[in-house]
């Protein structure tokens, strides 16, 4: 169509786990790639594998209209193009950064008169290339950039715009981490409570990965509705003033156990805080105004 990418080739800045696993991708589905490492030997497998490796980063952005970034943070992307030639060019920038950074980067690439489209990679290296991994990228910034290179884009991993604010991908990429992170801490703490008892490690994993499932998907679309609407009434027999005495028991168990509070106390707190605050008879909802 019109908004395929008009050609089946980019530069790619930044072969680390991810930018390594994003070349093999494109090299494997017959692209043709140039690729810049700030530490050469990291391009010698693409080489390999028929890629071309630029001797600067400027060499790599002067080959191909689509550049791609993917560098360690947003300050290691303003270091690599500092000396490059943007103009005419199709800037993604695959790093995380937050919604600041993308916008501020947008701007950026403006002034040198690149079009510049931010990505947020919700995929860990070993996902890409593999479809039925389910790992995607959210883009945002320019829909032009976006339907020009889709195809090509979504070659690695799944492609999902998300607005034409260069800051709304990294946004929506934290906010997903920041979940991502409560839900490691809630892990953390459960495998330190059955450590060094008979629990079978195995066993257990089992259980709570069924527990988090069935927990999280009601959880999330309650959560939703309710900031929708407004209304934090509960709509389980779960309410936060039952949740509150039932951290007591979550911490004592953690104490009897000479297992640290430190990962679960931040959230009692705030609970109970919205309780003081009279919202016992309510949903945990509530507590996202209470940080917001
Ligand atoms: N790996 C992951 O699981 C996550 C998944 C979600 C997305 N992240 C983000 O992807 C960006 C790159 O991450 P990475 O995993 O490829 O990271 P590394 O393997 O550590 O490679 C970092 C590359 O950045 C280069 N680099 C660092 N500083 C500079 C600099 N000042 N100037 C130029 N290049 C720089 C580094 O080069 P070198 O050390 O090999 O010379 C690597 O190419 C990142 O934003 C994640 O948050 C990954």
């Amino acid at each position: 169509s019109t908004f395929s990418s008009p050609a089946r080739k980019l530069s790619l800045l930044g072969l680390g786990a991810m930018g390594t696993a994003l070349a093999r991708a494109w090299l494997a589905a017959g692209y043709e790639v140039t690729v810049w490492n700030r530490t050469p030997a990291r391009a010698e497998p693409l080489r390999a594998l028929g890629a071309t490796v630029a001797d600067s980063a400027a060499e790599a952005v002067a080959a191909h209209e689509l550049v791609v970034v993917c560098l360690w943070d947003d300050a290691s992307v303003g270091a690599t193009l500092d000396g490059a030639d943007l103009r005419g060019r199709d800037l993604v920038n695959l790093t995380t950064g937050t919604p600041e950074d993308g916008r501020a980067r947008a701007a950026w690439a403006a002034e040198r008169g690149a079009r510049f489209l931010d990505g947020g990679i919700m995929a860990v290296p070993p996902m890409v290339g593999v479809p039925e991994a389910g790992g995607y990228v959210l883009y945002s910034g320019s829909a032009e950039l976006f339907a020009r290179h889709e195809e090509t884009l979504r070659v690695p991993v799944d492609a999902r715009y998300v607005g034409a604010d260069a800051g709304q991908a990294a946004l929506q990429d934290v906010a997903l981490l920041s979940a991502m992170s409560g839900m490691f801490a809630g892990i953390t703490h459960a495998f330190a409570l059955v450590r060094g008892t008979d629990v079978r490690y195995g066993d257990f994993a089992a259980l709570l990965a069924d527990w988090l499932r069935a927990m999280a998907g009601p959880s999330v679309g309650t959560t939703a509705r309710q900031l929708e609407q407004g209304v934090y009434d509960t709509e389980a027999p779960s309410n936060l003033a039952m949740q509150v005495a039932g951290n007591a028991t979550l911490l004592r168990t953690a104490e009897e156990r000479g297992v640290s509070t430190e990962l679960l106390t931040p959230y009692a707190r705030l609970m109970e805080r919205a309780v003081a605050e009279g919202h016992g008879d309510g949903d945990g909802t509530v507590m996202v105004e209470l940080l917001a």
